[in-house]
């Protein structure tokens, strides 16, 4: 099919990855680069369903490593064989395009500068390869988390430190779940898109255009099993979500956890809600303000979790805090940095810090007092 064959941009006809972003360059919103860049990520995701979709057929499940000698990641988590075979293709998609001057993910400890046997363009690409990689052996759905940002400075001098800025500087976002249906959710900075995956045609066709979160909520996903470890304003929030309609929020909440976060984010995208993966003493500190060392100040990584998603809630009309601050504004301090999370339905996320910010200052006023 050539452009002339498609239906005009008025028309109710499908509307794929491709001809979506051809748009998005004629009405000045993307360039050619990132135009590239998101294709290449797309195509690179369409292997990466295939890997999966093969499950045990394909010799994909189970743990990378050999023998008893299972393989560890920089997050000190043993990998699985999907996950290293994820990060590989994404690799390899995006070496030779000449749009990027580097990668990084949750797999690699350092960057990884695009070889100088290629051209070096202007993007930097973050990706968590494999998310809600505890699923894969039980064929449960994961997906793969991706961010685009400009490289600061010259191409050829890219290190760990041209990665460090806030998720406000993000161009790009977007992830894939590989579920019952492959689906590609997007944002160039102009709401957020959901193109589901032909698997006959091998193209992403854009099934829901501008996506919204509703405002308000009666859903929220958390893992529970934590809930000794949280700190005090967490307990007390989630004890008047238990209480439902008997208690002070007057309405029965009801609750989901698929433990892989593109899963229930996009369930959020969907149909409203609040996801929640809060600072857990377990975690490495006794206090949340023990902010020594940001590696351990929650489980989800800012740069390559939080962050794209924060952009993708955000731009269909939800909010993304950790808490206390947008998590957006967040300005890194390190590659693998770690941060408490809520997402969602614009209302419940303002509850919750709301509840945090009270603490707070209560506990400031208290401080101020002794
Ligand atoms: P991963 O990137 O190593 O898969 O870890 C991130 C995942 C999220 O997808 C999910 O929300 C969370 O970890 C589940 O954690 P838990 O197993 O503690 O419930
Ligand atoms: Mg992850």
């Amino acid at each position: 099919m050539t452009n002339a064959d498609l239906p005009p941009a008025h028309s109710s006809g499908p509307c794929s990855l491709t001809r979506f972003l051809i748009e998005e360059k004629r009405q000045g919103r993307i360039n050619p680069d990132l135009r590239l860049l998101i294709e290449v990520v797309a195509r690179a995701c369409k292997t990466i369903a295939v890997h999966v979709g093969k499950g045990a057929l394909g010799g994909v499940l189970g743990d990378a490593g050999t023998g008893n000698a299972a393989s560890i990641n920089v997050q000190g988590e043993a990998q699985k064989k999907l996950d290293v075979i994820a990060n590989d293709v994404l690799l390899e998609a995006n070496a030779w395009g000449g749009h990027l001057a580097a990668c990084a993910s949750e797999e690699m400890d350092e960057p990884f500068p695009i070889p100088d046997a290629y051209p070096r363009g202007n993007y930097l690409l973050l990706f968590d390869p494999l998310d809600g990689s505890s699923n894969i052996d039980v064929n449960v759905s994961v997906g793969t988390i991706f961010s685009v940002l400009v490289c600061p400075g010259d191409a050829q001098q890219v290190d760990t430190q041209s990665f460090l800025q806030p998720g406000t500087a993000q161009v790009a976002a977007g992830y894939c779940i590989y579920g019952p249906s492959t689906m590609l959710v997007l944002t160039i900075g102009h709401g957020t898109h959901a193109f589901t995956l032909d698997r006959e045609q091998g193209s992403f066709v854009l099934t829901q255009r501008d996506m919204r979160v509703p405002e308000h909520t009666r859903e929220f996903a958390i893992n529970m099993s934590n809930q000794r470890h949280w700190e005090a304003p967490m307990q007390a929030y989630v004890q008047d979500l238990l209480a439902g309609s008997t208690g002070p929020r007057g309405k029965d909440f009801n609750m989901r956890w698929i433990a892989s976060m593109v899963a229930d984010v996009h369930r959020i995208l969907t149909r409203g809600g609040i996801f929640i993966y809060p600072w857990d003493r377990k975690l490495g500190h006794a206090r949340p303000d023990d902010n020594v060392d940001p590696t351990k100040a929650g489980k989800l990584r800012l740069m390559y979790e939080a962050n794209p998603m924060s952009m993708l809630v955000e731009q269909a009309g939800g909010a993304a805090t950790n808490g206390r601050e947008r998590i957006l504004d967040i300005v890194p301090t390190h590659l693998h940095q770690r941060l408490p999370v809520f997402l969602g339905s614009k209302a419940e996320v303002a509850e919750v810090t709301g509840c945090h910010r009270a603490h707070d200052a209560a506990m400031a006023t208290q401080a101020a007092q002794a």
